[in-house]
Parts: structure tokens; C-alpha cells; sequence
């Protein structure tokens, strides 16, 4: 570099640096401690703060390929799925995103929930094939890698257990405890209604069974409309193949469809004119009505929000603070998401990150300054078809208090005076 760019990059990079003070000294400025300051009397006293050099500086770090498969800092390791404690791991299990530690809308392939009703099986793709027949002109029994040459796409989507939380269960300490068996990810595979062209469907084709290769063979019929239009066969999530926990080698996919009719291990589609009530659609995912009737095959996951940050065991401090949280709905798009932080009396529009994706998770964030007055925050999400969340009583108005799954209820934040933050639905 000559001398005259060198100067005008360091007039920039001082342009930057003066810039960037200025924005975030003037959002915290309220705050205790301001960003930045050079006498920080919180830090125990330590070399490696400002001025002085920090040990890590002065040798150098680790070789590069010291970890041929990446892990995060050991100084995260509490960022970790969150599995039920004092409670026998069964091969029928489930553990929770840790949603209030993470950001954006993508959820690490590591920290992706799991909910399993067989274990999770160890499959070998050599030894694995897709069969779809039935009402089919031409049965297929497909290897992994003859599904791997068809036409691809990435879509990213979120994934969603029906019972996140089930309506006796709002007792939870953390965002994750309430609703952590939410996850998002980039999907790649192929559409499925390529594969039943391939097979060809006869006329009468209404349902498409699909079982999975679990000690479970869970099994759940979906409707051939929905096969038809965005369902996939997905063979990666977020750039690399599925985890063996969500699938791998082959799952099906239905955007915005309750999590468990999106078959793990998928070995076989079967193309009927009925559906099979299985288990999965008759005695368990359906929601019994205060008439004795009950709720069967809820295919699309209700428009919900949760704020992430503050939340439940997290302390804030007076001043300002961001809310920040997660919106999705099955339907498509989140079109607005309101925030309270006076209990639900008065609600505000919170800004939405673009890109806002379709059946995707969508991060929403507000600048708030708290005056240290306990409150009640909590968040409801509008989605493109208007409907909007509700409260835990216009839920159960129509629904009664007899359902398990598919609540999609308003959740509410306890601030106490002394900033710490505690569930508010109880
Ligand atoms: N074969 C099979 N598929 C399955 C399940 C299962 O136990 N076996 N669990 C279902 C349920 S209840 C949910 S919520 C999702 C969970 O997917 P994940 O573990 O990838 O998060 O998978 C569904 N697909
Ligand atoms: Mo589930």
C-alpha cells in the first residue's frame, strides 16, 4: 500500500471507530456502565484488560486443522440443548433449542431440538432405500445417492413440535423450557412431487403414508396436495447432511406442518386413496373439545412469538435494553409482531429482520429503556393471513382446557424490581 491510501484507510478506520462510538455510546447511555469506558471497576483486576496486552496476543494460537470438525469456545459450553432433568432419558425423548442463548433465525445443526419415540437409529445410507408405491404407474425403490441425483432445492423453514408447550405445561424457568422444541434451517433435497411424477400417480391418489426406519416406524399420512406442492425429501440442513438426530439419511419435509408429520428416516411412501390412522392421528396430535369431540389432523402450525431476550432467568439492568425475540407461522409470512411491556394494556410494533421468509423463523427486535418499575412483557405475532396470536384465554375459550397439543398462546415475562426476570404465566 502507497503512503496516501495507508493514510486514508486509517482516516477511515478513525472515521469508524468515531462513528460507531457515537451510536453506541449514545444507546447505552442510560445504561450503568457505559460501553467503552477504560476504568472498568466490574472486571477483576487482570493483565489482560486494557492498556496492557493480553496473554493471548503475545504467542501464537492454535494450529489451523487442530479441530478438523469445528466445536464452539469452551467459554460457551453452557450453550447446550436443554434435556429434561430428574427424568428418565426413555427411548421416547425430546430436548429442547436453547432459543434464549442463540440470534437470528438459523438454529446450529448441534442445538437443533430432537424428539424421538424410538431412539434415534443408526443408519447406514448404503444399506438405506426410499420405496413409494401403491396407487403409482411404476413402484421406485430408491438408493440415497439415486435421490441425490434429482433436481434439488434449499429452503429455509422452521420446525415446530406440536406439543411446544402442551397447555399444561407453562411453567417452565427459561424461553426454552416454554418453547424450545421450535428450530429453523436450511433444508436441501428434492421437492417431492418430482419423485411421485417419477413414480407417476394414478387417479384416486389422495394421501401419501410415510414411515420412518425407527424402532417407532412412525407413521403419518399426508395429504397429496401438500406432496404436491412445497414438501420435500431432505437429505442436508444448513450445508451438510442431516444429523443422524433429525433424519439422516432421508426425511420428509412439509413446510409449516406440525413436527411430527415430517418423518425421520423416511424408508417408504405409500400413495393410498385414505389416510391410515396411525397412532400419531388418532389417539396422540389430536385435541380434545369440551363438546367430547376432537380435533384430528391439524396440519399447519399457528402463527407464535416468544420473546428471547429478556427472558426467564436472564437479569436486565435499568436504562436501555433491546427486546428481542423469535415470530413463525405455518401459514406463511409474520406480518407484524407487538410488543407490551405494560402487561398487554398498550402494544407496540416491533421492527422485523429482513429477509422475512415464509414458514421461516423471524427475528423481531425494540429499543426499550426500563425504569426499573416491575412489568410484564410479552410479544404476539400477526401473520400474512391476519390472524393474530392469542392470549392463553381466547386459546381455551373455544378449545377448553382438555387439549395437550398445538398451543400457540401469548407468553408473558415477570421483570421484578431488582431486574430479574421470571415466567408471568403462572
Ligand atoms: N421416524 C420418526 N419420525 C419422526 C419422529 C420419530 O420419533 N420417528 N418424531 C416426530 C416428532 S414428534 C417431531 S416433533 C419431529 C422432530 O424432529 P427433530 O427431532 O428433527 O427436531 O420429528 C417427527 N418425525
Ligand atoms: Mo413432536
Amino acid at each position: 500500500m502507497d503512503q496516501k491510501r495507508k493514510d486514508s484507510a486509517s482516516r477511515s478506520r478513525r472515521r469508524f471507530l468515531t462513528d460507531s462510538t457515537a451510536i453506541i455510546g449514545g444507546a447505552v447511555a442510560a445504561a450503568a456502565a457505559p460501553a467503552g469506558a477504560l476504568a472498568d471497576d466490574k472486571a477483576p483486576s487482570n493483565g489482560n484488560l486494557p492498556p496492557n496486552v493480553p496473554e493471548w496476543m503475545k504467542a501464537p494460537g492454535a494450529d489451523v486443522g487442530s479441530q478438523p470438525y469445528g466445536t464452539p469456545s469452551p467459554f460457551e459450553k453452557n450453550v447446550i440443548r436443554n434435556i429434561p432433568k430428574n427424568q428418565p432419558q426413555y427411548t421416547s425423548s425430546a430436548s429442547r433449542t436453547p432459543i434464549q442463548d442463540l440470534d437470528g433465525i438459523i438454529t446450529p445443526n448441534g442445538l437443533f431440538y430432537e424428539r424421538h419415540h424410538g431412539g434415534i437409529p443408526e443408519i447406514d445410507p448404503a444399506q438405506h432405500r426410499l420405496m413409494i408405491h401403491g396407487l403409482v404407474d411404476k413402484p421406485l425403490v430408491l438408493t440415497v445417492e439415486d435421490v441425490r441425483r434429482f433436481p434439488s432445492q434449499s429452503r429455509i423453514h422452521f420446525l415446530e413440535c406440536s406439543g411446544n408447550p402442551s397447555y399444561t405445561a407453562m411453567k417452565g424457568k427459561t424461553a426454552s423450557d416454554l418453547v424450545g422444541l421450535v428450530s429453523c434451517g436450511e433444508w436441501t433435497g428434492v421437492p417431492l412431487k418430482i419423485l411421485l411424477q417419477e413414480a407417476g400417480i394414478k387417479p384416486g391418489a389422495k394421501w401419501v403414508i410415510a414411515e420412518g426406519a425407527d424402532a417407532a416406524a412412525m407413521t403419518r399420512s399426508i395429504p397429496i396436495e401438500k406432496c404436491l406442492d412445497d414438501a420435500m425429501i431432505v437429505y442436508s440442513q444448513n450445508g451438510e447432511r442431516l444429523r443422524p438426530a433429525q433424519g439422516y439419511p432421508l426425511r420428509v419435509f412439509l413446510p409449516g406442518f406440525e413436527g411430527n408429520m415430517n418423518i425421520k428416516w423416511v424408508r417408504r411412501l405409500h400413495i393410498t386413496d385414505e389416510p391410515v390412522y396411525s397412532r400419531e392421528e388418532t389417539s396422540k396430535y389430536t385435541d380434545l373439545l369440551p363438546s367430547g369431540k376432537a380435533r384430528q389432523f391439524t396440519f399447519y402450525m399457528e402463527a407464535k412469538s416468544i420473546i428471547t431476550r429478556p427472558s426467564g432467568t436472564q437479569k436486565i439492568e435499568k436504562g436501555f435494553n433491546e427486546i428481542t425475540g423469535i415470530a413463525w407461522s405455518g401459514h406463511g409470512k409474520i406480518a407484524k409482531v407487538d410488543v407490551s411491556v405494560d402487561g398487554g394494556k398498550s402494544w407496540k410494533a416491533a421492527t422485523l429482520q429482513e429477509p422475512v421468509l415464509t414458514r421461516a423463523l423471524t427475528r423481531f427486535r425494540l429499543p426499550w429503556t426500563w425504569d426499573g418499575s416491575p412489568v410484564v412483557i410479552m410479544s404476539r405475532a400477526t401473520d400474512e393471513t391476519g390472524y393474530v396470536q392469542p392470549s392463553f384465554e381466547e386459546l381455551t375459550k373455544p378449545r377448553g382446557l382438555n387439549s395437550f397439543y398445538h398451543n400457540n398462546a401469548i407468553m408473558r415475562w415477570q421483570i421484578a424490581a431488582n431486574g430479574e426476570v421470571t415466567n408471568g404465566n403462572a
